[in-house]
């Protein structure tokens, strides 16, 4: 009966460092119980051996769900738009945003914060901003935390095909897939318009712009190398949500990411 019972259940795993009072990095699972002790290690080891510094503290949480509440969305259309530097990068970015309903100040003003370190006082947050899309107004309760999406991940079903397919793209890295199934959720999220996102690992220069008209856009150079600076903006629409609802699902509800799987190879963008 015990044995039934573990089988059945779906665990959330949340992993948080912080390193000098900052926030070092972060990641989310929601698995079964035989991957759960793995899922933990992987984490611990991530936070440990993390290229933004040492960690000062490490925290995994976690939440058994139950498996009736998860809502299962789709994963969205993965294309990279290759730039040769980061000024192209940024330019199309903020296109494909304009191109998503976001006003073109709107979109400037947010990615501006993005690039000085969208945290109060310049530095790294550890979720998302919230921005308004028609004022440009900040929404997020905490604008030092930020809007931290959680309990999502793969839908085992899927794993092997988006590995197999991501890897004959050289795309088969955690960054990559991690990332995929956050915008899915983002994207299945109310009110949602589109969201922007690059690394704060110095290493990492890529970023995305998701939106449900074009799903998971991917620039190979939104920052320079050795930029520790990076972040989330979901922009959002408040005339289709509340804040409380929107933050509810972001934050809580239980969602797997599926397929079909749909990766398109990379483009050479001509501008103009
Ligand atoms: N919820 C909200 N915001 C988050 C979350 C989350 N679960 N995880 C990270 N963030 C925010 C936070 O502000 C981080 O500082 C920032 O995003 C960057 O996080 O090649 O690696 O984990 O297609 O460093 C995107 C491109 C990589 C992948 C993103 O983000 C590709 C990345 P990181
Ligand atoms: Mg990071």
């Amino acid at each position: 009966m015990l044995a039934f019972r573990v089988m059945t259940s779906l665990y959330s795993v949340r992993m948080h460092a912080r390193s000098e009072g900052e926030h070092l990095c972060g990641a989310e699972r929601l698995l079964s119980g035989d991957g759960l002790e793995q899922a933990c290690l992987d984490l611990v080891r991530r936070a440990l051996q993390h290229e933004r510094g040492q960690a000062d503290q490490v925290r995994v949480s976690i939440d058994r769900i139950n498996p009736d509440a998860i809502v299962r969305v789709e994963l969205p259309t993965l294309e990279t738009w290759l730039c040769d530097q980061v000024e192209q990068g940024r330019r199309l970015a903020l296109a494909s945003l304009v191109e998503a309903g976001v006003p073109n100040h709107v979109a400037a003003t947010a990615m501006e914060q993005l690039v000085s370190g969208p945290a109060p006082g310049g530095g790294v947050m550890r979720g998302a901003m919230l921005v308004d899309v028609s004022s440009g107004e900040r929404l997020e309760p905490d604008p030092a935390r930020g809007v931290r999406v959680s309990r999502m991940d793969l839908d085992p079903a899927v794993g092997d095909d988006l590995r197999r397919r991501l890897k004959t793209l050289g795309l088969d890295n955690a960054h990559v897939r991690e990332a995929l199934v956050l915008a899915a959720k983002v994207l299945a999220a109310p009110g949602m318009v589109a969201e922007l996102c690059w690394s704060d690992d110095p290493g990492y220069t890529a970023g995305y712009v998701a939106a449900p008209p074009f799903g998971y856009r991917r620039f190979p150079h939104l920052k320079q190398v050795g930029d520790p600076l990076g972040g989330r903006v979901f922009f959002v629409d408040r005339s289709r949500t509340g804040l409380d609802a929107l933050i509810q699902f972001l934050e809580r509800t239980p969602v797997l990411a599926g397929g079909p799987v749909r990766l398109l190879g990379a483009r050479q963008i001509r501008e103009g």
